[in-house]
């Protein structure tokens, strides 16, 4: 009988009870070395836990849902007599399980590998902190044997949310049977995830459209390399490093940026009554601050309500028609961009939502945001009002269709049939996939959200 080693979660940077969405092997199996044991999601980015040696699981210590942090143990492992060798082929493969070196017949991971996925939602470094195995002699015996081929340099920007395909185990050894790269495959299954189906319907395009199309059958684009300048040759400079946010919500942005056909549509809301109506408000409530974005959810809600394709997410050919309100409030922060949830904004009323908005703002600032608090939106709202501004074209934030970007509201004089009227107006910008959404549905949508705002008794209706 082999010593028995414990497989535990590697560096996930900061993140800690990150859920455990799939359990990849069950007690009694045979499992190689780096094989992925369990799968673990944040919203950011899914990542495996591998065996950190070749042999038997004789104990699983989590089941689906558990919440993992590093260092979490996921399983017992009891090394295999091949991975005890002090050396040939059991002993090589364990090291390379460890320092992540391969040899040339070793078919190299791509970005969706277990190696490349832990920092991803980690700190963004440039090599992957891999899982150690303390006081495992056959590891200890198997890194004397120098790597056959380098240690493969991790890079950051290939395994950033976006470029991180979510597709299981399963399916990703099935594309590199067949050489196909995950990340230009378009995943159908729930969430964006890869199914098997997909990889094979990709090879067909491709094979189908013929040499030069299949290159470009992912949807690819062929972009010109990033220039290289010496910025330094022009002047005094200082370099700083991007916030782990700013990686995370860049390589997001870049992606929804380039693969959603976005659409921007401009209206005026007259608010002059709701402000009227919200500085009395905030009169008698003085244990909260009510400010217009409250109002804007309400007006949201009630939109999303009448036009039901807004209230949605693309899967594969099929639109995902959502019951239920959860609206995205785009935080700035020191850090950076983030977008806490607020759920059930349907059963909420406004001062339940100030309160609401006041300790996720404060929470998002204080970067305590879990990834809970920042899954499950349906509709996302852009608020720079208090800042300033007269419109903006605001980046909808996938899997969503649409996003309501907010500018700051001015007096205006209003011609009112008779005569110019000082009126309070506010500048909206609603950006919406094509795709999914005409031109027409979107104009009447933000015409609706205007004459919600103009006269808030209709939200009672
Ligand atoms: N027009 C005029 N004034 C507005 C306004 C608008 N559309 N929206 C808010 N204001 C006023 C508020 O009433 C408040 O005024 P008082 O201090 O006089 O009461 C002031 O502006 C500040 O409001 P706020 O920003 O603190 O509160 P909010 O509820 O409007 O917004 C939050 C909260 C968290 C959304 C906001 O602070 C924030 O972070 N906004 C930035 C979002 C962002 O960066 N989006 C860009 C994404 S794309 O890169």
């Amino acid at each position: 009988m082999g010593a028995i080693h414990e497989a535990k979660v590697p560096d996930i940077g900061n993140h800690t009870g990150v859920p455990v969405i799939e359990v990849l092997v069950k007690v009694g199996d045979v499992v190689k070395a780096d094989q992925g044991l369990v799968t673990l999601e944040s919203d950011k980015a899914t990542m495996e836990v591998p065996a950190p040696l070749a042999g038997i699981v004789t104990e699983l210590k989590v089941k689906l849902g558990d919440e993992l942090s590093e260092g979490s143990v996921v399983a017992l492992i009891e090394a295999s007599d091949a991975s005890l060798l002090p050396s040939g082929e059991g002993a090589r493969r364990a090291d390379e399980g460890q320092v992540s070196s391969r040899t040339p017949n070793t078919p190299v991971p791509g970005p969706s590998s277990s190696q490349a996925s832990p920092s991803v939602m980690g700190s963004g470094q440039s090599s992957v902190p891999l899982p150690t195995v303390a006081a495992n002699p056959s590891v200890a015996a198997a890194s004397a044997f120098p790597p056959s081929t380098p240690p493969v340099v991790f890079d950051v920007s290939a395994v950033a949310p976006g470029s991180v395909p979510h597709a299981s185990p399963a399916v990703r050894v099935f594309a590199r049977e067949l050489g196909v790269d995950l990340a230009k495959v378009a995943g159908s299954a729930r969430g964006g995830r890869i199914s098997k189906q997909d990889v094979q319907a990709f090879v067909k395009g491709a094979l189908a459209a013929g040499p030069v199309a299949a290159v470009a059958a992912g949807g690819g684009l062929s972009l010109l390399p990033w220039p290289q300048v010496d910025f330094a040759k022009f002047g005094a400079i200082e370099s700083q490093p991007l916030s782990r946010i700013k990686k995370l919500s860049g390589a997001n942005l870049a992606r929804n940026w380039a693969m959603i056909p976005h659409v921007t549509q401009h209206d005026q809301a007259d608010i002059t009554a709701m402000e009227a109506f919200r500085k009395r408000l905030g009169e008698t409530q003085k244990d909260v601050k009510v400010t217009p974005l409250v109002f804007l959810i309400k007006a949201a809600v009630a939109a999303l309500r009448k036009f039901p394709t807004f209230n949605a997410s693309l899967d594969g050919d099929n639109l995902v028609l959502k019951k239920y309100f959860h609206i995205g409030i785009a935080v700035d922060t020191p850090n950076g961009l983030v977008v806490p949830v607020i759920r059930d904004a349907d059963r909420k009323g406004i001062l339940e939502l100030s309160h609401e908005l006041a300790a996720i703002s404060a929470k998002a600032r204080d970067g305590k945001l879990t990834p809970a608090d920042m899954s499950g939106g349906c509709f996302s709202i852009s608020s720079l009002g208090g800042i300033g501004g007269t419109a903006f074209t605001p980046i909808i934030n996938a899997p969503e269709v649409a996003i309501l970007g907010v500018s700051k509201s001015q007096l205006q004089p209003v011609w009112d049939g008779g005569a110019f009227a000082p009126r309070l107006m506010l500048p909206l910008s609603l950006s919406y996939d094509h795709r999914v959404i005409d031109g027409a549905a979107a104009a009447r949508f933000t015409a609706f959200l205007a004459q919600l705002l103009g006269d808030l008794r209709l939200l009672l209706l």
